[in-house]
């Protein structure tokens, strides 16, 4: 089984997948094991692992490390640039920030990147990175150097969205951006998910389960939280995260 195929098969079984992104910037190898363990323990679906910045060498080691902590679950990068490959992963995010104008972040990226996913055999999964409007200016809007999406315009959202199933992606990534004021409204994910059959990944800024919660009820099939759990009581949160996802999708 892919691990696209995985992530589908758990938005069938239970209705909405919880993601845990964890940047190496700001966990250090040493912290792994016992976030895993108590992730894997909450019934976390995946790992997510990535950054906007990436100031953190030897991304190769560490993803092998990470790896091994993940037992059976699906190691995923969700790359900030062409640097952010590895061979330890299981598939990659194969992003393309649609919602922006810069030819770099549309396409160019992902021409260096695809002759390096290929040789390491590397599962792409085509995903349409759309990010929304969140209060500040947050860090994969200014390294995209790109403007998001207006917040309150749900219409220029679902356009997008649209663009992005006739082109075929596998899933939509709505985006507030890490540590983001406000994360992506109801309303637009609704709206999303109204017009496309595409399942659409969240995040960015969620920092409660009734928070993640409420868009799962809105139509998000994946949620995404990281700077959340970077806390030091996230052992029972995380566990809230999964119990709230998951309940609401059934
Ligand atoms: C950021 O969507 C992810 O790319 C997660 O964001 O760190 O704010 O949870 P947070």
């Amino acid at each position: 089984m892919t691990v696209y195929q995985h992530l589908l098969e758990v938005k069938e079984r239970k209705g909405g997948g919880y993601l845990v992104l964890i940047d190496p910037d700001k966990t250090p190898a040493h912290s792994l094991p016992a976030i895993m363990e108590n992730a894997i323990a909450s019934g976390v679906d995946a790992f997510l692992v990535g950054g906007s910045l990436l100031l953190t060498p030897q991304f190769d080691q560490y993803v092998e490390q990470f790896k091994k902590y993940a037992q059976e679950l699906p190691v995923i990068i969700f790359p900030g640039g062409v640097h952010q490959v590895s061979r330890h992963a299981d598939a990659i995010l194969f992003l393309s920030l649609l919602s922006g104008r810069n030819p770099d972040h549309l396409i160019g990226t992902q021409v260096l990147a695809a002759p390096i996913i290929h040789s390491l055999k590397l599962e792409a999964i085509s995903t349409a990175y759309l990010l929304i409007e969140s209060g500040e200016v947050t860090s994969a809007e200014f390294m995209s150097g790109t403007r998001p999406l207006p917040r309150k315009k749900p219409e220029i959202a679902v356009a997008h969205a649209l663009a992005a199933e006739y082109f075929g992606f596998k899933f939509i990534y709505l985006e507030g951006g890490s540590g983001a004021q406000q994360a992506v409204p109801a309303e637009i994910i609704a709206a999303v998910d109204a017009h496309v059959n595409v399942p659409l990944i969240v995040g960015g800024g969620i920092r409660t389960p009734e928070d993640a919660a409420k868009k799962v009820e809105a139509g998000a099939s994946f949620i995404v939280t990281g700077n959340v759990l970077e806390t030091p009581d996230n052992r029972s949160l995380v566990q809230e995260f999964s119990q709230a996802i998951h309940q609401k999708g059934s």
